[in-house]
């Protein structure tokens, strides 16, 4: 099967091919954490982040946790998405309305380019959690739009363009506190300030690993067979939460429409790091880059609510196989 794929080439992006012996159709980076432990002064770590290209080299927008435990928004840098350097301080959003900018906590960011612009969507706390939206051009100045939602919401996403000419984003309904539910749910919006005609999408529940609840990924990478989207499903176990990541593929023109979901979990806590850490047992993919000619894929995701971490697929054989093994 060639599997077209609508997107940049990306051909620097961190890489490791399979490990021979490995028949995984995701694997882990040999030196994972990318970004360990104690990134910066006063900040117990870095993880669930968001890395795009720019200008030749990487940048992203990192969730930080300090002694407080409270989570902030950064800025990092990278030449080769492996090695970061981060900013000090807080990215600090600009908005003429103070009640858009007043700032409880921000968690969970995603960059999605869209017609030249960098839209990053968050967990964003106003008076409970619901999603965040801001705007850059170049990772210094930062226009902080309305709330995309009434809280309480989650893993808002955007696609990385318009659909049938309108912006489009997933996004999950949850409650205040560790939600033990959560289905993925699709709006669109004329302008990313409106966001309405909300569709459902899917469902946790079925297997064991994603029976509790689900929530969109990184931006879902659009290729011949659909979108595909890389999602975390969360099971209930007698210790709490477990965290693994899934994929689908969503229609192109109506993404609410699953056409296929894969019936296993592609990666699932085993690593050292994944097992250790602030809250064991997580695996929860937030960035993803995708060298569009060869189909070549680096999912950054954060482990244990620790660190960050990185693992590979190939879109390729990844799509055939969900088509192959859909629930
Ligand atoms: C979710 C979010 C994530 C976190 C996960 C596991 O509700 O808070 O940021 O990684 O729980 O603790």
């Amino acid at each position: 099967m060639a599997l077209p794929i609508i997107g940049s080439p990306i051909p620097h992006l961190p890489w490791q091919p399979r490990p021979s012996g490995n028949s995984d159709l995701v694997w882990r980076y040999s030196h994972n954490p990318v970004i360990g432990r104690r990134p910066l002064p006063g900040v117990t770590g870095i993880y669930n982040s968001a890395v795009v290209p720019f200008e030749g080299r990487f940048i992203g927008v990192f969730r930080t946790e300090g002694m407080d435990r409270m989570p902030h928004l950064h800025v990092g840098r990278s030449a080769d998405g492996l090695a970061w350097t981060f900013e000090l301080k807080p990215i600090a959003l600009t908005c003429d309305d103070p009640e858009v900018t007043r700032h409880e906590y921000g968690y969970d960011p995603r960059v999605t380019p869209i017609e030249g612009t960098y839209y990053v969507t968050w967990c964003n706390g106003y008076h409970g959690p619901t999603i965040g939206v801001a705007r850059t051009r170049d990772f210094v100045t930062f226009e902080q739009l309305e709330n995309a939602f009434l809280p309480y919401n989650r893993n808002g996403v955007l696609f990385p363009r318009r659909i049938n000419g309108k912006f489009a984003m997933l996004s999950r309904p949850s409650d205040t506190g560790h939600t033990p539910f959560g289905d993925i749910f699709y709006s669109d919006s004329p302008d990313l300030v409106y966001w309405g005609r909300h569709r459902h999408v899917m469902s946790r529940g079925g297997q064991w690993w994603q029976g509790t609840k689900i929530g969109a990924g990184p931006s879902p990478i659009e290729t011949s067979e659909g979108w595909l989207l890389f999602y975390h499903g969360v099971m209930s176990t007698c210790n709490g939460f477990s965290y693994s990541m899934g994929a689908a593929l969503l229609d192109l023109d109506q993404p609410w429409k699953v056409r296929a979901r894969l019936n296993q979990s592609l990666l699932t806590p085993e690593a050292p790091y994944e097992l250790s850490g602030l809250v064991p047992g997580v695996c929860f993919p937030v960035g993803c880059l995708c060298d569009a000619p060869t189909g070549r894929i680096a999912i950054y995701y954060g482990a244990a609510d620790t660190v960050s971490a990185l693992c590979f697929c190939e879109a390729e054989p990844l799509v055939q196989f969900i088509l192959e093994h859909a629930m």
